[in-house]
């Protein structure tokens, strides 16, 4: 299946279906049993893209987890008689089957990722169509991310997520109705390497059908500085203007099937040159040394919940440089393709992120991880059911970003149970996948949870540089006895420059919770004066040890979680509040950063 993003050219359409669906939720189930494929009685009406749950004041529904449906009506122009019309996600969180005037299409697990309904055979042309999804919200140990669903007495259903961000669900992300020639495009993968002053891009097409295939390269200005004919070849680039940290240079590739002068299929899209790897204890873009600035995000605001938000995008990226950073993770699942799309323009990097979380099984999985508890997460009778989930989603993961020069890094999990030797086939699988399906061969990672220390992590050595989240400080010897944690955080360090003194480490996740606006004098845990000391307590440590490459502290802003009593309306770690507006800390951070080269940290 093409994960292609749409566009509109010369062969192909892309109009968007975003706006108000209708909207039922299916606590019985008996959605299917009722005909509700063929059209919902007396749907409610729902802004898509957004997360169903923050619309609505009633608890129930607020928390709805089970079945529910979608639906919208498309109206199919006859022109398009002859092409390939289908209905594509950007996702559906977590479960969906897509019908088309009440005709079974597809499904699609795993709610992070795009997919895309052919609807040609089902469709009325010339006439509205009815477009009905099937949606489940439920959480469990086959699916990503994992958790539990338990059933109240009431027959209510309740997420209990193993993980610490709220179960946010429904179309979060762009739909498209898309028109494409029924020869066409499928896929594309480019690979950069430097010459001296020029670069190669060797590509490869993927199409289905027989045509002749060509690919031309433009600059920004639009001239054409590379052409090739062939389903794979080189373009080769003189004096090469490439893709840097907050210097993005972007060229555009244009992909043409042609049956002689009649073009039967075109794409195109705007790609960055540049090369990423891992040398000794450093990563390298472009050959050269880069130090990672930045931040783990969530995709979350008030009122959209995990809906993508174009103004909150924008506000984000423009935080992100005010501040000074360069990077961020995209914990704890694959983003909307259009943040890409930005980060790409923006020179700012990613490292990328599929939904594996909850690998560790614990409703406060922040708290206990450093506890020392085991839980043996990869021995369980459904962790065959779980790897095949788990290495299907990184394949889509990889077809979908593998072209974007913002994507430096794969990370495949995050803070799974890595204690048990269990846990070994199951890494050595994920992370030869990922090498398998990424064309440049990025570096691949994991975040390690505080139980993952060195003599104790069985997994550590399938990643290509170390990834660790850490919380010396606070959930551990925080407050007055912050040196004790301060002390305990060097000596983990001692150990990892002995364990591992050949690879790259970086932080991807540190922090402290804290309410804006909220200090004390001296400081106590949840002010604003002791996130600072905590950063400046953790940053000591960083720059003691020269292996460290990077730091993205826990969480650009506040988000939503499950309710509980370790959180006061969400996690308050953010550097921003959840509105987007700085907490002391920010400035702290942009002091820091601005004093730092762009990319690098000598
Ligand atoms: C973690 C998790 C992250 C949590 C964070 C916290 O280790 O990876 O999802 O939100 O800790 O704040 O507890």
């Amino acid at each position: 299946m093409s994960m292609l993003y749409p566009i509109n050219s010369t062969s192909r359409r892309a109009v968007s279906l975003n706006g108000l669906w209708g909207f039922r939720t299916d606590p019985k189930s008996e959605g299917l049993a009722c005909g509700w494929q063929h059209g919902l009685p007396a749907p409610d009406s729902i802004p898509v893209p957004a997360s169903f749950a923050d619309f609505y004041t009633d608890k129930e529904t607020r928390e709805y987890c089970g079945d529910f449906w979608y639906q919208t009506e498309v109206f199919v122009p006859e022109e398009w008689q002859g092409k390939r019309v289908s209905v594509r996600f950007g996702c559906a969180t977590h479960l969906a089957t897509v019908y088309c005037n009440g005709v079974e299409i597809t499904s699609h697990e795993g709610g992070f990722l795009p997919f895309t309904a052919d609807i040609t055979e089902a469709a009325h042309f010339g006439r509205e169509n009815r477009i009905v999804v099937r949606m489940n919200n439920e959480l469990s140990e086959t699916r990503l991310p994992c958790g539990a669903t338990t059933v109240l007495p009431s027959g209510r259903k309740i997420a209990k997520p193993y993980f610490d961000f709220y179960n946010y669900s429904g179309l979060q992300r762009n739909v498209f109705l898309t028109a494409e020639p029924r020869e066409s495009i499928t896929g594309y993968s480019v690979r950069h390497t430097l010459l001296g002053a020029d670069a190669e891009v060797a590509y490869e097409v993927q199409t289905n059908g027989e045509h002749a295939v060509t690919v031309e390269l433009a600059d920004e200005a639009g001239n054409v500085v590379a052409q090739a004919a062939g389903r794979t070849g080189v373009l080769t680039v003189r004096d090469a203007k490439l893709w840097k940290v907050r210097d993005a240079y972007l060229y555009t590739i244009r992909i043409r099937i042609a049956d002689g002068e009649r073009v039967i299929d075109e794409y195109a899209e705007p790609i960055g040159i540049r090369t990423v790897e891992v040398r000794g204890r450093q990563i390298l873009l472009n050959g050269e040394p880069v130090y990672l600035k930045g931040f783990g995000k969530h995709e979350d605001s008030d009122i959209v919940g995990r809906g993508f938000n174009i103004g909150v995008m924008k506000r984000d990226f423009e935080l992100m440089k005010w501040i000074g950073a360069n990077c961020f993770r995209t914990s704890h699942y694959p983003y909307s393709e259009e943040i890409y799309q930005m980060a790409d323009r923006e020179g700012i990097l990613i490292i990328d992120e599929v939904q594996a979380v909850g690998c560790f099984e614990s409703l406060m999985n922040f708290a206990e991880a450093s506890s020392g508890k085991r839980t043996a997460f990869f021995a369980k009778e459904t962790t065959p059911q779980l790897l095949a989930h788990h290495l299907h989603s990184i394949e889509e993961m990889i077809e979908r970003d593998k072209n974007h020069a913002c994507v430096i890094a794969w990370s495949l999990l995050n803070e799974p149970d890595t204690t048990d030797p269990s846990a070994k086939p199951y890494f050595e699988a994920v992370f030869a996948k990922a090498r398998e399906f990424d064309p440049q061969k990025r570096p691949r990672t994991f975040a390690l949870l505080m139980n993952s220390k060195p003599g104790v992590c069985q997994c550590h050595q399938y990643a290509d540089f170390l990834s660790l989240n850490r919380y010396y400080g606070w959930y551990l010897l925080g407050g007055a006895e912050i040196e004790l944690g301060e002390a305990a955080f060097r000596s983990e360090m001692d150990a990892w420059q002995e364990a591992v003194p050949d690879k790259p480490l970086i932080f991807t996740e540190y922090g402290a919770d804290t309410d804006a606006a909220y200090d004390k004098l001296p400081s106590t845990m949840w002010s604003e004066s002791y996130q600072i000391e905590y950063l400046e307590m953790c940053h000591r440590v960083f720059d003691s040890y020269p292996g460290i490459v990077g730091e993205l502290v826990w969480n650009f802003a506040d988000f939503q979680t499950t309710e509980g009593i370790m959180r006061v309306g969400g996690n308050k770690k953010g550097i921003f509040t959840r509105q987007r507006q700085p907490k002391r800390a920010a400035f702290y951070f942009k002091e820091r950063w601005e004093s730092l080269p762009l990319d690098y940290k000598a």
